[in-house]
């Protein structure tokens, strides 16, 4: 198991690498490169000078989270050969700095939603939520919302210049139902997981968060059975799973310990984003902090989910709270997730004693 931690790379994120390597068990950082175009190859250069940054900081850098997805491999348009051979390039030019594990998700439009950027918990800390009632609004208010609300930094999977034309963007994806999403998902992955495989890397998909469908948008990541269809619609080690607690936990539905238990055993989890969310109501939540006793997860039957059935990937604290003063980039505070990662590592501790 290797502890990590999310970076958004010198010019995104305002914590300093070496602040990150203070964090007592965390050895390496999840990266990415921001300034490239979604569907752009990745260049070999800039990728390099990443990883050397890690390394000189004493971290690795074996995990990037994530390569997002062009729009048209999600569409399924004629245009997503290109898009696809570009991946495939990044694939190759990400294997040859020693990357092992590449994190992408496959949600239309945009990624990850939470309706409070900034949502204000009893003891003065601040976190994300998410509140059906704010939902309900006009698609514009919500995308506008969350981008007013993001602290001034770039959210990943909600750029500005493609959201603007949220509406050109939903029109697009008007005959894409949850059976064409999967059908473009297959297709995309029978092109790339043989190259992943040939130079050594897995691919780690994030589940949808929330888990189920919004704004009518397709859903194919949300619950067990998905991942099961996922797992076999091509059956390769290298095709495998983020397993994000707090995505899968937003569906009361979803069993998030036996869904960790089931694919850890089939050695198809690669990587693990564990936080704790605290239900409020139907489904309502928000991000509270790592320990079980402020949210609705059992943290202690989450990392022995893991332990007990050979986890031996990647692992990071997810979204934590603004403490003690800190603001910035929403979910992604240092102190708050150093404790998760102190948190996470005092159980694993135990779990590899108690044995
Ligand atoms: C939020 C993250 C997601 C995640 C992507 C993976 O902070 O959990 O943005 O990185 O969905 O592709
Ligand atoms: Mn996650």
């Amino acid at each position: 198991m290797q502890m990590t931690m999310r970076w958004f790379g010198p010019a995104e994120d305002k914590i300093p690498l070496e602040h990150i390597r203070q964090v007592p068990g965390v050895e390496g950082i999840v990266g990415a490169l921001y300034d490239v175009p979604v569907g752009e190859v990745w260049p070999k250069d800039k990728i390099h000078a990443l990883a050397s940054q890690a390394r000189d900081a004493g971290l690795k850098l074996e995990v990037i989270e994530s390569v997002n997805i062009h729009d048209e491999i999600k569409i399924g348009s004629p245009g997503r050969d290109r898009y696809i051979a570009n991946y495939q390039a990044t694939i190759r030019n990400l294997a040859e700095i020693g990357i092992k594990v590449i994190c992408y998700n496959f949600m239309p439009v945009f990624d990850w939603m939470k309706t409070d950027m900034n949502y204000v918990l009893p003891d003065g800390s601040l976190t994300m939520a998410f509140e059906k009632k704010d939902i309900d609004k006009s698609l514009e208010d919500v995308v506008k919302d969350v981008l007013d609300n993001s602290n001034g930094f770039a959210l990943p999977g909600w750029e500005p210049e493609r959201l603007a034309k949220v509406q050109e963007l939903f029109a697009q994806y008007k005959d894409v139902d949850d059976d064409k999403l999967r059908e473009n998902l297959v297709y995309f992955l029978k092109a790339i997981i043989p190259v992943c495989e040939e130079v050594g890397i897995k691919m780690a998909i994030h589940p949808d968060d929330p888990p189920y469908s919004i704004f009518g948008l397709p859903r194919v990541v949300k619950n067990r059975n998905d991942l099961d269809w996922l797992c076999n619609a091509v059956d390769s080690e290298a095709n495998g799973i983020t397993l994000c607690t707090g995505s899968i936990a937003e569906d009361p539905d979803n069993n998030v310990y036996d869904i960790l238990a089931e694919f850890t055993r089939r050695k198809r989890i690669h990587f693990a984003h564990v936080r704790n969310i605290k239900i409020i109501k139907d489904k309502d939540f928000y991000e509270s902090a790592h320990l079980s006793q402020y949210g609705s997860l059992d943290m202690f039957k989450v990392m022995k989910a893991l332990h007990d059935n050979g986890f031996d990937g990647y692992i990071r604290p997810d979204h934590g709270r603004f403490i003690w003063g800190e603001t910035g980039r929403p979910g992604y505070g240092l102190y708050d997730r150093a404790l998760g990662v102190t948190y996470l590592l005092g159980l694993w501790e135990a779990l590899e004693k108690q044995h």
